[in-house]
């Protein structure tokens, strides 16, 4: 039978490495994000839908006849409270209630180290389940979205998987990311994983490669079924080359959050 997923905020980065990636033949796309979307390409099976993910009626027309949803859109970098507040917050609440609404039993949110930033990087491996310690705005946001996320598996009975991603990009860009690090591919394996496992219920997991340098559990996410098989060491000698060692005393070297722990970070209150 073909499946239909619902991905917003398809227009992203996370949602433009993932488009190939997840493309299936009894598959599906349902594409959503507010910016304008690539066309389908010959024989892609995606559908693209240009709307808001806090349009109510819009998101619950994305939500008809599908079977789940990967919820990327919102700001994927800080912002003032009122922007975080509507599209992150109130966003989340509105895909979630559109999905609920529309009988869509399962929906996959991607959540971020920002809502645990601030956890000290020296204090070991990072647990699955760790207590929010948000380290912006931003980071306020994702503990709130895995907040509506247990709320809605709870009370409504829904499968909510939040993925705290570490850093998804092509590369790592910096020797943070060496530790933080989710490669694409990866990205996809997770994503599969959350998309196939049977009746998870409430979960949060870690999003990042199996780094040689990793300060993440991926206990949670391999009990999915998740199997990463990448690791940033390729990239090590490379960007190391051009950064350097971190400096001990950095926000990078201290905290998950690196950068975005700094009281200088956060210009936008
Ligand atoms: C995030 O949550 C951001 O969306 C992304 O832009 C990266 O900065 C990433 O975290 C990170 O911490 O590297």
């Amino acid at each position: 039978m073909t499946q239909r997923i619902l991905i917003t905020g398809a227009a992203g980065g996370v949602g433009t490495l993932m488009r190939p990636r997840l493309a299936a033949d009894d598959r599906i796309l349902r594409l959503l994000d507010i910016a304008e979307l690539p066309a389908a390409a010959d024989g892609e099976r995606v559908e693209t839908i240009q709307a808001s993910i806090t349009d109510m009626d819009a998101m619950e027309r994305a939500c008809e006849g599908v079977d789940a949803v990967i919820h990327l859109g919102g700001h994927s970098l800080e912002q003032v409270w009122s922007k975080i507040l509507d599209v992150n917050i109130n966003g989340t609440y509105v895909v979630l209630e559109a999905a609920r609404r529309q009988g869509v039993k399962r929906v996959v949110l991607a959540s971020s180290n920002h809502a645990v930033g601030y956890i000290k990087e020296a204090d070991g491996e990072a647990a699955d389940y760790a207590f929010p310690r948000p380290d912006t705005n931003y980071g306020v946001s994702k503990a709130a979205m895995e907040a509506l996320g247990s709320m809605y598996a709870d009370r409504y009975g829904m499968d909510v998987i939040c993925v705290r991603i570490g850093s998804c990009f092509a590369k790592p860009k910096d020797v943070r990311m060496l530790s933080t690090w989710l490669s694409p591919d990866d990205g996809a394996r997770l994503f599969e994983a959350c998309l196939a496992t049977p009746k998870p219920g409430f979960r949060i997991v870690w999003g990042v490669s199996d780094n040689t340098r990793r300060w993440f559990s991926l206990d949670e996410a391999r009990k999915l079924g998740y199997e990463s098989k990448d690791d940033s060491e390729e990239f090590a000698a490379e960007v190391l080359a051009r950064h350097g060692e971190l400096d001990p005393g950095s926000y990078a070297a201290r905290y998950l959050g690196g950068a975005w722990c700094g009281p200088d970070f956060n210009t936008a209150v």
